[in-house]
């Protein structure tokens, strides 16, 4: 038996699902949440694929569209990308949007923009409230897009606890826990962090999209 949507002829059966990021933490915590959904995952990596997508949207739903279309058309694959950020109250909302290029250093990493966001907080009243938010969008190579989102909650503290994870993990904590995002195992962060949520809300769009 074949697809009755397809007059009966046979599909590939193998639903390939391309993770269209470039931040290897991302890839890491997306392929394990997506480990048991069904989907052929597949890294731009695996297919050889180079793409750097311009974002410029003015919000993260704008440019997770924008990432996820891309890889979608220059891959042929359904995509899912991820935009995310991390919004700090005392400093209204930054570095948000901007969370990927939050340094004045050239070419700075990880560290440096630590380093610089506990600068810009030295003078602001504990504790210093934030969270994690993430947007995923998952894009058909025909430009389909929809999009689900996910947050997390906590505190900026001063001083970087852990070595997991990536980005701002070391200095959020989990008040709760009492743990940094950078002391759990990735297991433990994938069933709380924003992008888990955002991939859990986001499934039944996967499956949608792979069944239209
Ligand atoms: P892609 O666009 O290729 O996916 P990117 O790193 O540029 O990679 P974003 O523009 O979405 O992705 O930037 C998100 C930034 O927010 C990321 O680089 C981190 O600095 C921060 N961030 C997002 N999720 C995080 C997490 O789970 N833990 C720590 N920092 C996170």
């Amino acid at each position: 038996m074949g697809n009755p949507k397809n007059n009966g002829r046979f599909t590939n059966a193998v639903k390939k699902l391309l993770i269209a990021t470039n931040n290897k933490g991302k890839v890491k915590e997306l392929q394990q949440l997506l480990k048991d959904s069904g989907f052929e995952l597949v890294t731009p990596a695996d297919i050889k694929l180079t793409l750097e997508v311009e974002e410029d949207g003015k919000n993260y739903s704008e440019n997770a569209a924008k990432k996820a279309i891309a890889f979608a058309n220059a891959s042929g694959l359904i995509s899912l990308a991820d935009d995310s950020g991390l919004e700090v109250e005392a400093l209204n909302g930054a570095p948000g949007l901007y969370s990927a290029r939050y340094s004045p250093k050239p070419g700075a990493n990880d560290a440096d923009r630590r380093t610089f966001l506990l600068q810009n907080l030295q003078d602001k009243p504990r504790p210093w409230k934030a969270h994690f938010h993430a947007t995923i969008a998952i894009a058909k190579p025909s430009g389909e897009v929809e999009v689900a989102e996910g947050n997390c909650f906590g505190e900026i503290i001063p001083v970087e606890r852990g070595t997991g994870g990536f980005g701002y993990d070391p200095i959020f904590l989990l008040p709760k826990l009492d743990q940094t995002m950078a002391e759990l195992d990735m297991e433990h962060k994938n069933r709380l962090s924003h992008r888990a949520l955002a991939v859990m809300n986001a499934l039944p769009i996967l499956t949608k999209l792979f069944g239209e």
